[in-house]
């Protein structure tokens, strides 16, 4: 029997209109209507992942490197179980996508079909809007509004549920292109006047930026505003690229981990100007006012982080605006003895940093040579053999700070995992290539992170993604490790448990030949830049197992002082 244009086929018909290209997913039975019909469609295809977690992840990494929301197809009840990790991330980090779950038959609903369950209630805690369609017809007015929602700031992951009847049901609705939201908007000249105040009474501020400042584009305005005021930029969570790396004004990302060293970082500003960033975002934050009790500007387009948590003058806007709009009002109200204060302060500041810098990399350095070779030494090797154009997706976990010293790239470069579950690089890595065919993408993974989405490898060699990885091989969770000892201390006898991964170790090189891709365990930082360069010249995914130190002994019984 044939049935003509289908549920499957509006829905399809709608994506393409809406500009999707990639549909990353894993599929089931609830979804095949859908992906049958991928075949009868020109312009949509399906990025196989073998893992939903996977899907959602290299989906985030398209989303992030295009703008663009990014379409993911999961399967029913586990699978969408499955993918609620990798979408905690995307909504922390505000990642736009569209996550499409196959659901049971609606006639046969009461019966609890396998695999089948309350989707949205699933999905709700972790989405910005969960729905289940409820009629072929609604299927493109749906899919419209979810777009719409998704790409809205805050921005976020939208998680429709359709039962597989809809979409084998013949369906007549119109496709169009959804209706989005330009979000440029200008704040209230008032809010921007007492901001304007407000600074103009600091001596020393300060600015703590994140994630709106990228995707607004504010990157030159807020570089303009910290020169303007002699102000540190610190980063304010996990977030994309806010400052350009080579802005001598660039400070630290504040703790995500441990919230009680702000004040003592923060303790020399006066005010904070925190720009389309969470205040703040940390696993164990200090309880009060996570700034503490200096006055706070907050501008941003995301009304349920603005002030949350912290008194502040509010700012509502689009951050290039606001920010640009600051700038214009510091600059016309300025006392020229302020001015001239703030200029020599942002010479001193400056040169704070680039001293703070390098004795960063004077210490980085003193451990070069080591054998095992330091991880510092291992991601310097890297960045220095990759290509002036390639695509980093960084999951160095407790290499972050090492890894930020060697990789200077600019905004839409160079990708972390966002919202604190590990284990989304190797597949965010995916989708950066799917949206950057031909340009070299490399993703550097400690070795803890990759075992989770390591199926990424596969996925690369099954679409011919030339992706290579550098995994940082030093048998631990080597965070956790760290993170036992600041919180309860280095305590003698006891040891990490659960934190070693050895016994057996883990071969890269073995694992990613399993899968289709090359694969080289590399000892010797001299082997790091010759391996990396024949990767790229390979045009085929490979893994670099590369062996680094750096673990953390338990403290010996009787020895050793509780931190
Ligand atoms: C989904 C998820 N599971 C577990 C954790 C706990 N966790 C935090 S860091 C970490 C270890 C990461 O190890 P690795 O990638 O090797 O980096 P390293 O710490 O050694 O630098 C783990 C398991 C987490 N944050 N998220």
């Amino acid at each position: 029997m044939t049935v003509g244009r289908t549920g499957a086929d509006a829905f399809l018909e709608q994506l393409i209109a809406a500009g999707v290209r990639w549909i990353f997913g894993n599929p089931g039975t609830t979804e095949q209507a859908v992906l049958d019909k991928i075949q009868d469609h020109d312009g949509i295809d399906l990025v196989v992942a073998l893992h939903e977690g996977a899907a959602v992840a290299a989906a985030e990494g398209y989303a992030r490197a295009t703008g663009a929301v990014g379409a993911v197809l999961v399967h029913a009840g586990p699978g969408l179980g499955n993918a609620l990790g990798a979408l905690y991330n995307a909504r922390a980090g505000q990642t736009p996508l569209l996550v499409y779950v196959g659901q049971a038959e609606r006639r046969t609903f009461y019966l609890e079909p396998t695999l089948s369950g309350d989707f949205t209630a699933f999905a709700a805690p972790w989405a910005k809007w969960a729905y289940e369609i409820r009629s072929t017809e609604e299927i493109p007015a749906v899919l419209r509004r979810a777009l719409k929602v998704a790409s809205t700031p805050p921005r976020g992951p939208v998680v429709l549920s359709v039962p597989i009847d809809l979409t084998v049901a013949p369906c007549e609705a119109a496709v169009v292109p959804p209706s989005l939201v330009p979000t440029a908007v200008r704040p209230d000249p008032a809010a921007v006047a007492e901001a304007t105040r407000i600074l103009l009474g600091a001596r020393a501020p300060a600015l703590v930026v994140g994630d709106g400042v990228a995707s607004s584009g504010a990157i030159a305005e807020v570089a303009a505003l910290a020169r303007l005021c002699g102000a540190p930029i610190f980063g304010g969570s996990m977030s994309q690229v806010c400052v350009d790396p080579e802005e001598p004004l660039r400070a630290a990302r504040l703790p995500a981990v441990e919230g009680a060293g702000v004040e003592k970082i923060l303790g020399p500003y006066d005010v904070i100007v925190a720009i389309g960033t969470k205040v703040l975002q940390q696993i164990f934050p200090v309880p009060g006012q996570p700034l503490g009790a200096r006055p706070v500007i907050h501008i941003g387009l995301d009304p349920w982080e603005l002030a949350k948590s912290q008194p502040s003058a509010v700012v509502f806007g689009d951050e290039r605006v606001a920010v640009g709009e600051l700038v214009e009002g510091l600059s016309a109200q300025l006392p020229p003895d302020r001015r001239a204060a703030w200029a020599e302060r942002a010479t001193a500041v400056a040169a704070a940093l680039a001293g703070a810098r390098e004795r960063a990399i004077a210490a980085d350095r003193a451990g070069f040579g080591a054998s095992p070779m330091t991880a510092e030494q291992a991601l310097a090797e890297i960045a220095a053999a990759i290509p002036a154009d390639a695509y980093v997706v960084d999951e160095t976990i407790s290499n972050y700070g090492a890894a930020a010293r060697y990789f200077h790239l600019g905004a839409g470069r160079w990708f972390r995992g966002r919202g604190g579950g590990v284990g989304v690089g190797m597949a965010m890595a995916v989708g950066v290539q799917v949206a950057h065919p031909g340009r070299p993408v490399l993703a550097v993974v400690g070795d803890g992170s990759a075992m989770y989405s390591l199926t990424a490898v596969w996925t690369a060699a099954h679409h011919d993604l030339p992706i290579v990885w550098a995994i940082l091989n030093n048998r631990s969770y080597r965070l956790l490790k760290q993170n036992t000892v600041s919180y309860r201390g280095a305590v003698p006898g006891r040891a990490f448990v659960g934190a070693d991964l050895t016994g057996p170790e883990l071969d890269f090189a073995s694992l990613a030949k399993g899968m289709g891709a090359q694969g080289l365990r590399v000892t010797e930082p001299g082997q790091i830049g010759p391996a990396i360069r024949n990767a790229f010249a390979g045009r085929a995914p490979a893994v670099l197992d590369v062996v680094v130190g750096g673990d953390l002994a338990p403290p010996p019984a009787g020895g050793g002082a509780r931190s």
